[in-house]
């Protein structure tokens, strides 16, 4: 056999080096990890990245979130119509939008909703016993935050020229399935985040994105603490959350991992505090802190999550966040982002 080198070693040992580039420039990219239970703001963590790190939201993007902030609102309604005691007047109006699939509002941007149907959800959303029930059995009604501010703004939603903010398009839910992931970079630093769905049935997919994680971001939506889980209405989510994270931190895959915890939707936790008491919760039962002081509450959930860390030499370090606040989450990601090119929290957090 010759010992000269043929044209085949010369493609093949170009392949071998774009390779060993490849798993080298692979290797340099911090992948974050975001877990947490349903609602609780994964996803909104993540279009913040898009925003601040990434290639942001331009008008393209968000016209893409019209279909999806039109079908929220049509299953918004027709959700909260089901629980009304419809004043008389108003069953055309049920029957009306009762009859619709999500196809009828989720007309393409740059076409309006039917008016009529326009009409039937203001009439319904604005009538007496609708604001009673919202007012009042809020936590119950199992319906997000964000439908108040959309179903107000249906004549301005429904209309052809309706382009969302990007307040709009973080406020819109659709509940994640499998996992996303987006890549944005830091000056030097490359970061790749994977969004996770967080509702039971796709946590068993989990697994799939928890090789080679530099971090771990594990999300709670505080402000559900008197909140049955969607997917099990015997089940409070605090409850819920505080197991989800005592599982996650005794993973194997993440033993050795320090563990950032965002105690998210404090916006909402600050209002609910002055009236609902954390007592609500099971988990705080013995809790006697001073009714609507929410810096005594945050200071109990924290350490009940702490309490619940299966690797007491892990650093877990807690921020109280909220993800709607573009400003806020970068401060923090800034923050969080020395810890991960450094590759341990302990000199970052001390
Ligand atoms: N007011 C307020 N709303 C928030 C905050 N974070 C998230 N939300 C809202 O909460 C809802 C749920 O947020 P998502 O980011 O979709 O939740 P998720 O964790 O991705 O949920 P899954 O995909 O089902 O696992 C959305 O309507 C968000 O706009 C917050 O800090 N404050
Ligand atoms: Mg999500």
């Amino acid at each position: 056999m010759s010992s000269e080198s043929q044209p085949e070693d010369k493609i093949s040992e170009d392949i071998s080096k774009g390779i060993e580039d490849d798993a080298e420039l692979e290797k340099a990219v911090h992948k974050i990890l975001v877990l947490g239970a349903g609602e609780s703001g994964k996803t909104t963590l993540f279009k913040q990245m898009i925003q601040i790190y990434g290639q942001g939201w331009d008008e393209n993007k968000k016209k893409a979130f019209v279909p999806i902030i039109r079908g929220n609102v049509l299953k918004y309604i027709v959700a909260l119509t089901r629980r009304l005691d419809c004043p008389p007047d108003l069953i055309p109006s049920k029957e009306f939008i009762e009859s619709l699939d999500h196809k009828s509002v989720q007309c393409p941007p740059g076409s309006p909703i039917d008016p009529e149907l326009v009409r039937h959800i203001a009439n319904l959303w604005q009538c007496e016993p609708m604001q009673t029930m919202w007012r009042e059995k809020f936590d119950d009604l199992q319906q997000p935050n964000c439908a108040q501010n959309f179903l107000e703004r249906i004549n301005e939603i429904g209309a052809a020229q309706y382009l969302p903010s990007f307040h709009d398009v973080l406020a819109c839910r659709v509940s994640t399935t499998g996992i996303v992931e987006t890549d944005f970079n830091t000056q030097e630093e490359k970061f790749r985040m994977f969004d996770v769905g967080g509702q039971k049935n796709e946590r068993r997919k989990w697994i799939h994105s928890f090789d080679h994680v530099n971090l771990l971001i594990f999300v709670v939506a505080i402000d559900q603490y008197n909140q049955k889980m969607y997917e099990d209405k015997t089940k409070n989510r605090i409850t819920d959350s505080l197991e989800l994270f005592e599982t996650v931190s005794s993973n194997t895959w993440f033993k050795d991992k320090d563990i950032v915890l965002f105690l998210n939707r404090s916006d909402l936790f600050k209002q609910k505090i002055q009236n609902i008491p954390l007592t609500a919760c099971d988990e705080f039962l013995d809790y006697k802190g001073k009714p609507g002081d929410w810096e005594e509450a945050v200071a109990a959930i924290k350490a009940k999550f702490l309490d619940r860390n299966q690797n007491k030499d892990r650093i877990v370090k807690v921020h109280l966040t909220c993800t709607i606040d573009t400003e806020q989450v970068k401060v923090i990601f800034e923050t969080v982002k020395k810890g991960i090119i450094r590759g341990t929290f302990g000199d970052v957090f001390k």
